[in-house]
């Protein structure tokens, strides 16, 4: 049985009021696809059909290292934060996983866990470990690194958490681990960076050895940060190179965020479809480094020309499932509203990339005619698919305009009341 957050009739109600400007603009934008040789209706159904993965840690508000200044009501477990992640789900309809982070979201009773997120209608995506930081009661320091530290004892206990988040990853129901370490140097010479590199070779092929065969693990690359100098997997050679040494089940994953700025990283993305190699995203937006904004808030045409390779892959092999998540940091925002926008944002990049029309586009491309070529791809991303997206939202039996229900619903106002305000905390976004 689910438990529904939001009251049902709530949805109803404030759908049937945009029911009929929707059917309009749908129609509309139906018979302006028709126009180019586009069924609507096999648009929408993709549309519906996508998802991604909400990161626990999303739903609490995110800080800088200067300072977080949490909002009201926040969420005060793993529990919590899977009914705030079923809000998302319930009004916007795009992300029906949640991607669990450990050890902040381990509970002594994980099977109890997973029974909540069943009876709210969440599944669980992948697992991310953590050795990027001290927990309570840990033996060894990750201070200077964790799987490329140069004690093994430290390596030992970084690859005994990740085998440990495998383990209860399978309670969840979860079929990948994501790791991504903090393992870096601040100064040249401190770290010799081919030995470093062997050392989390050595350290994540033991993590491989203990992965289930259905499941995958993924690398996540970061040029700089909490290491300035260099990062052990500082971008996606490094990444590549150890998806590759590992095996058939380990793959790379893209975080947007994680490339110097003006990095073309729907090539990268390319080149990583090229060796079968991608595993997936995390999703978010930035104006000069890791900013971790909201999806498609300031570049929303980059993330179109990415969702373009993505589709063309689709197209080019049924098989393919990449992982997506996002990955941001709400710092300003209700983080309720921010990841259904950014959803809304992804899903927005994704629908633009399916309309837009391939076989003029090879063709311009062929005859070497780039202004038409660029003309073609760029139609994609300047039709308003927003009628799509509400359409799908309201056919999986959600909100055409899900914050505007979220803020009518008064979730907030009453977690507020529900969770006593907690002070403190540090900013815990990667
Ligand atoms: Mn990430």
């Amino acid at each position: 049985m689910t438990e529904l957050p939001i009251d049902p009739d709530l949805i109803v109600r404030e759908n049937a009021a945009l029911a009929d400007a929707l059917d309009e603009d749908y129609e509309a934008l139906g018979r302006q696809l028709s126009r180019r040789g586009i069924d609507i209706e096999a648009v929408t159904a993709k549309i519906a059909g996508f998802g991604v993965a909400l990161p626990s840690w999303g739903v609490g508000t995110g800080g800088t290292r200067f300072a977080r200044f949490p909002g009201p009501g926040e969420p005060r477990d793993v529990f919590d934060k899977l009914s705030d992640c079923a809000v998302v789900q319930q009004l916007g309809r795009a992300t029906p996983t949640v991607s669990l982070h450990f050890p902040w979201d381990k509970v002594p009773d994980m099977a109890a866990l997973k029974a909540h997120g069943d009876a709210l209608g969440l599944g669980f995506d992948a697992v991310n470990s953590n050795t990027f930081q001290d927990s309570p009661g840990q033996a060894l320091s990750y201070k200077y690194g964790s799987l490329s530290h140069t004690d093994p004892a430290v390596r030992a206990q970084a690859v005994a958490h990740n085998i440990e988040c495998i383990e209860l990853g399978k309670v969840l129901g979860s079929t990948a681990l994501s790791i991504w370490i903090g393992d870096g140097s601040n100064f040249p010479g401190q770290s010799n960076l081919s030995k470093a590199f062997e050392r989390y070779l050595e350290s994540a092929s033991q993590i491989y050895a203990a992965l289930p065969d259905d499941w995958r693990v993924f690398v996540e690359h970061k040029m700089y940060e909490p290491a300035f100098y260099s990062t052990v997997i500082q971008d996606w050679g490094s990444s590549l190179i150890a998806a590759e040494s590992l095996g058939e089940k380990a793959f790379c994953l893209v975080d947007l965020g994680h490339h110097a700025p003006n990095v073309n990283i729907e090539m990268i993305v390319s080149r990583l479809l090229h060796r079968k190699k991608l595993g997936g995203f995390h999703f978010n937006d930035s104006k000069y480094g890791d900013d971790d904004l909201d999806a498609g808030s300031v570049d929303p045409f980059r993330l179109f020309l990415v969702f373009n390779e993505l589709v063309e892959a689709e197209l080019n092999d049924d098989t393919f499932r990449p992982a997506h998540m996002l990955d941001q940091s709400h710092n300003v925002t209700d983080p309720i509203e921010s990841l259904i926008g950014s959803a809304v944002e992804v899903t927005r990049a994704y629908a633009q990339a399916l309309i837009v029309d391939r076989g003029a586009l090879a063709e311009a491309q062929a005859r070497n005619d780039a202004f038409l070529a660029a003309q073609t791809l760029k139609r994609g991303f300047v039709t308003d698919v927003g009628p799509i997206l509400a359409a799908a939202r309201r056919r999986n039996g959600g909100a055409i305009d899900p914050v505007a229900v979220y803020r009518a619903s008064g979730y907030r106002p009453r977690k507020a009341n529900e969770r006593p305000a907690v002070s403190g905390g540090g900013g815990g976004i990667v």
